[in-house]
């Protein structure tokens, strides 16, 4: 079996990277340096035009996008339970991971790298004032999800399985951290996603991509 994961440590490839981790399957780690501008060169080019992380490679086959990487795993490990089995449980799944993908994770990448939607300094310096504003209210939306999911009795944003929600949750609020959001204003979602960390596969990933939880400077 060749199974490998491109990656960028602390980027958006920390989620398919644990489910790789939590499924015990044997993988390849594959780094992409991105402050080196390495998803630009051809040979990274050749497997992703995109030029972005996370992509799989499976027996050669290339899967791009979370939530597609993210289904594939969930069928190839369907031991792991990384999403609910059939239903609404798994629609309501796929819709909070959905979200996360194009709705917050696009509105940090506003916060990071405002310079990929204007070249005027001044517009950055606005682009990611209001995408702050943003993020802090989609951080106390993404609360509201971990709570509703909590109340119903089990211990991940999914169910009784971890999975690739509560990998994203640590993921956009150690992100807040970086755009100068203090956790301890999220109470609930700072508990749960330290929670998180402590998750054997989720620690071990945490550890291979050497990331600390939280980047909040006072
Ligand atoms: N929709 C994509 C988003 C991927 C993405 O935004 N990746 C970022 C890291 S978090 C990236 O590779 N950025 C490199 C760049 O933009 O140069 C997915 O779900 O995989």
């Amino acid at each position: 079996m060749s199974l490998t994961l491109y990656f960028a440590p602390g980027a958006c490839s920390f989620v398919p990277h644990c489910l790789l981790q939590a499924s015990g399957a044997a993988f390849e780690p594959q780094m992409v340096k991105l402050h080196k501008g390495e998803q630009n060169e051809a040979a990274y080019q050749s497997i992703n035009p995109r030029g972005q992380v996370p992509v799989l490679v499976d027996e050669g086959q290339v899967v791009t996008q979370i939530p597609a990487i993210c289904l594939y795993l969930d069928e190839k490990f369907s031991a792991a339970g990384f999403f609910p089995k059939a239903g609404i449980a798994r629609a309501k799944a796929v819709e909070t991971l959905m979200w996360m993908n194009n709705t917050v994770h696009p509105t940090f990448t506003h916060v990071f790298m405002p310079e990929k939607f204007s070249p005027n300094p001044e517009v950055q310096a606005d682009i990611k004032a209001h995408a702050v504003t943003a993020y802090r209210s989609l951080m106390l939306e993404l609360q509201s999800c971990v709570v509703a999911a909590l109340k119903q009795g089990s211990p991940w944003m999914g169910g009784a399985h971890f999975g690739p929600l509560d990998a994203y949750a640590l993921t956009l609020l150690r992100w807040g951290t970086i755009a100068g959001i203090d956790p301890e204003d999220l109470p609930e979602l700072w508990a749960f996603v330290q929670r998180v960390a402590q998750h054997p596969p989720v620690q071990q990933v945490m550890a291979r991509e050497r990331l600390q939880l939280n980047l909040f400077k006072r």
